[in-house]
């Protein structure tokens, strides 16, 4: 943008959302010349109202790290040595028709991490890009993380991307699993301060009970916090539906009319009383007896399950009996219970209950027949893929800001997978623990020489906000749209010349095409040239942003509902235009093929035998189990090479209650060896009695002492991988989501 351009030597504030994580903290970011001086938070954003984190604050210096990569690197002789963006693509080009030529299309892996939801062009490219690959193998955060979710959104109302929020700002009954929101600032809700958020609870006299092994950050804060025994949130979900039926509490209220299933549901958790879980769980029968009156009695409860529910061996179910519970209620899609979004660059088509339903295990992957969901599958099972001869057998990958070798479970196997590749391309800004494995990698510009739109995030935000950002920047390389269209047209075996303005206005095109002729469009059939015109001038995804927020549920419409919401519209607004809080979307939202909400989909109801064989077999209550846990200072795997992030003592600490500590003969700050099925690691203990005895737990992300990465701040801090213990033969099977809590480990002192 022209403005960057021109006042670079100038002191200037730049108003931006952070894209570091899913809250959506506005940010003012203060920059003298071409550097980055201060980031504040910024207080005239409407939705953040001035929160930021100590990551937020830290965008300079990530823009700054000498580390991040500027020009594309290319393997010659064993080294990766800067290139030239043509050198790269012809080298993408080349081995990729050659390897083309000697194997089938599924023999390349696509991988998709965590940061790609939160640029444009990413999100706006990546369906492109994947159909081009041609290839069923596509991975992606998702199994590592929220795919039971998907799977319950898709069979239970019938769209697997509309999440159930909590309405944090007005709910008087927060029941939290699995989630800690204080450090990790929220996940599959996006609501900025959520901290604040939650701190404004008791002035209206609402409760926030939370359910976990660990009494954390959040945890503290709650009026209640109970100890969970791992992966074991299923039978004391169950437990709380079976005590509304029992006492009589289910009461849906208006949906009650769209509810199939509630009859089933009451038989599948006849055999979950309180009485029956509370050794499994370690929770008291009593307890939960209280707690499921305390939920059924609230004016507007919620209960929200996150990561602790999500990635362990029954995520699927815990998330099942989690969307129950809120239905049952009367809580779903009511003002304070759990609501949908209903995000401005959308549509609402909520007349008809109604659509085409959800659909998994369209195919299966090769070596253990595992169905895809959501169009993917399980992150767990890529190892097998690569190392599993025959027909298919994966021997290239493309990562897109993905780092299995730290994200994925059984992770040694990963980077010994991922060494032995015929071909692999990244897409990422650093050379880390998977990308030096690398034959190529492309370096997408900065975040800051971006524009900006939090489209993803949006989708799951408590609020109906928008925030649009020009670049602060000018960048150094490529954009990353040309990126993705120089790759796509290679894909599709057009090469590395082919022109790719040609593409963008293809994909531009064709979106313009599908509003067209969409009967339920509000501009069907209208002049398409009359529609490209008005969207000239503007920038590849700038022009796919506009028709969204143009034909959105506040959208001016091309001109037929003036003064509604467009791109320029937005530019008018630099700290973002909020339109309120969630409303009210179902029955209409509905997208199951009966039009209702289908309490006990078939699929469901089968993966239910499997948490009633534990139910019958426990098994030992003694075995310790590995947990995970999130800091504020740190972001995934890709963080640590900030210095004023990772400075002080090292969090990457095995925490584990003093009773077990002793037990062990092991000492606070001494050394250990933790031991899982796939794996062992040295690492220095932590003892806390904010942990439940018999529970363990280490941050993942770390482990960077590993030759060939390029990034000298994380080296220095390097901590230990914790994915070296997570199992990849765990999964939950209903999703294929990786169970990433719970892993049974054994912990032993070194000298
Ligand atoms: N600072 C920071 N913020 C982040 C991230 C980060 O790495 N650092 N990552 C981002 C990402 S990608 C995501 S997905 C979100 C995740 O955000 P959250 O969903 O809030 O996940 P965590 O912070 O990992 O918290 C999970 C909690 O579950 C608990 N737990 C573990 N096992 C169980 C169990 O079996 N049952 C129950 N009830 N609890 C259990 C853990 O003790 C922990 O307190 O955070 C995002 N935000
Ligand atoms: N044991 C355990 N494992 C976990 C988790 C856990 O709680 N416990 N959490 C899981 C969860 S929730 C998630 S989401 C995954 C995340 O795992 P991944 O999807 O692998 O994401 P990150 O670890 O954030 O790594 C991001 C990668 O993108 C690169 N990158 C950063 N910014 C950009 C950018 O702007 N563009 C590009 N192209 N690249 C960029 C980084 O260099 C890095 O290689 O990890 C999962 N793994
Ligand atoms: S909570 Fe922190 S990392 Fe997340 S968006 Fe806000 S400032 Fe960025
Ligand atoms: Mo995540």
């Amino acid at each position: 943008m022209p403005r960057a351009m021109t006042q670079t030597e100038e002191t200037r504030t730049a108003y931006r959302t952070c894209p570091l994580c899913e809250a959506t903290c506005g940010v003012a970011i203060e920059i003298e010349g071409d550097r980055v001086v201060r980031v504040r938070g910024d207080k005239e954003d409407p939705f953040s109202r001035g929160f930021i984190c100590p990551k937020g604050s830290t965008l300079g210096d990530l823009h700054h790290d000498p580390d991040r990569l500027r020009t594309p690197l290319v393997r010659r002789n064993g080294q990766l040595e800067e290139a030239t963006w043509e050198e790269a693509f012809a080298e993408i080009d080349q081995r990729l028709s050659g390897f083309f030529e000697e194997h089938d299309r599924q023999s390349l892996a696509l991988l998709l991490g965590n940061p790609i939801v939160h640029h444009l062009s990413t999100g706006l490219y990546v369906r492109p890009f994947v159909l081009s690959a041609g290839s069923f193998n596509l991975y992606s955060a998702s199994t590592v993380d929220q795919m039971p979710q998907h799977l319950v959104s898709g069979l239970l109302w019938g769209d697997p991307n509309t999440f159930p929020l909590p309405d944090l700002d007005r709910t008087d009954h927060l029941l939290m699993l699995g989630a800690n929101p204080v450090a990790s600032n929220g996940s599959l809700v996006t609501a900025p301060d959520f901290p604040g958020r939650l701190k404004a609870m008791p002035a209206r006299g609402g409760r926030l009970v939370v359910i976990d092994p660990r009494k954390g950050e959040t945890a503290i804060r709650a009026d209640e916090h109970l100890f969970i025994r791992p992966g074991t949130d299923v039978f004391w979900l169950a437990a709380l539906v079976h005590t509304l039926f029992e006492e009589d509490l289910v009461s849906i209220g208006r949906l009650e009319p769209w509810v199939d299933g509630v009859e089933e549901v009451r038989a599948l958790v006849a055999s979950f009383t309180p009485e029956r879980v509370a050794s499994i769980c370690g929770i008291d029968a009593e307890t939960t007896r209280r707690q499921a009156r305390d939920l059924a009695g609230s004016a507007a409860g919620a209960v929200y399950g996150r990561m602790g529910a999500h990635t362990v061996e029954f995520g699927t179910a815990s998330a099942w009996m989690t969307a129950i519970l809120n239905i049952l209620t009367g809580n779903f899609d009511r003002a304070g219970g759990t609501m949908t979004s209903s995000p401005i660059a959308s549509r609402i088509d909520d007349r008809e209950p109604g659509g085409r339903g959800f659909k998994t295990n369209r195919w299966k992957s090769r070596v253990k027949g595992y169905p895809e969901v959501n169009g993917e599958f399980p992150a767990a099972g890529l190892a097998d893929e690569m190392e599993t001869p025959g027909k298919g057998q994966v021997r290239a990958a493309i990562t897109v800001a993905s780092n299995p070798v730290r994200s994925y479970p059984n992770s040694e196997r990963l980077d010994r997978a991922f060494a032995g590749l015929d071909f692999y391309l990244a897409v990422d800004i650093y050379v880390n623990e998977t990308t030096r494995h690398a034959d190529v990698i492309l370096p997408p510009p900065s975040g800051l020489s971006e524009e900006q739109y939090e489209l993803t995030f949006m989708g799951n935000a408590v609020r109906s906000f928008g925030k649009f950002s020009p670049p602060v920047f000018p960048h150094e390389g490529m954009p990353e749209e040309d990126i993705f269209a120089r790759l796509i047209l290679i894909l599709r075996g057009q090469g590395a010349d082919a022109d790719v303005e040609t593409l963008h206005d293809e994909i531009v095109s064709e979106a313009v095409d599908r509003l067209l002729k969409d009967p339920s469009s509000p501009i069907a059939g209208r002049d398409r040239d009359e529609i490209l015109a008005k969207l000239e001038g503007l920038s590849p995804v700038a022009k796919q942003l506009d028709l969204r927020l143009r034909t959105g549920w506040q959208g001016d419409l091309f001109g037929d509902k003036p003064g509604g919401v467009s791109l320029a519209k937005l530019a008018e607004h630099p700290h973002g235009i909020d339109l309120g809080p969630m409303v009210e979307r179902f029955p209409g939202r509905l997208k199951t093929a009966s039009g209702h909400f289908e309490l006990a989909p078939p699929q469901l109801v089968e993966d239910w035998e499997r948490v009633c064989a534990r139910l019958e077999e426990p098994g030992s209550s003694d075995q310790l189990l590995l947990i995970g846990r999130r800091h504020v200072r740190s972001n995934n795997s890709w963080m640590h090479n900030v210095a004023t992030l990772v400075k002080g003592r090292s969090r990457c600490t095995l925490l584990m209650h003093p009773d077990d500590a002793s037990r062990l003969g092991l000492e606070d700050g001494g050394d250990s060896e933790v031991r899982s099925r796939v794996g062992k690691l040295r690492v220095a203990v932590e003892t806390s009695d904010s942990m439940m005895p018999g529970v363990v737990s280490l941050p993942h992300g770390w482990g960077h002492d590993v030759d060939g990465i390029r990034m000298d701040v994380a080296a220095a801090h390097p901590g230990v991988p914790s994915n070296v213990l997570t199992d990849d033969a765990l999964i939950d099977v209903a999703s294929g989501n990786a169970v990433l809590n719970g892993i049974p480990v054994e912990v032993s002192p070194v000298d």
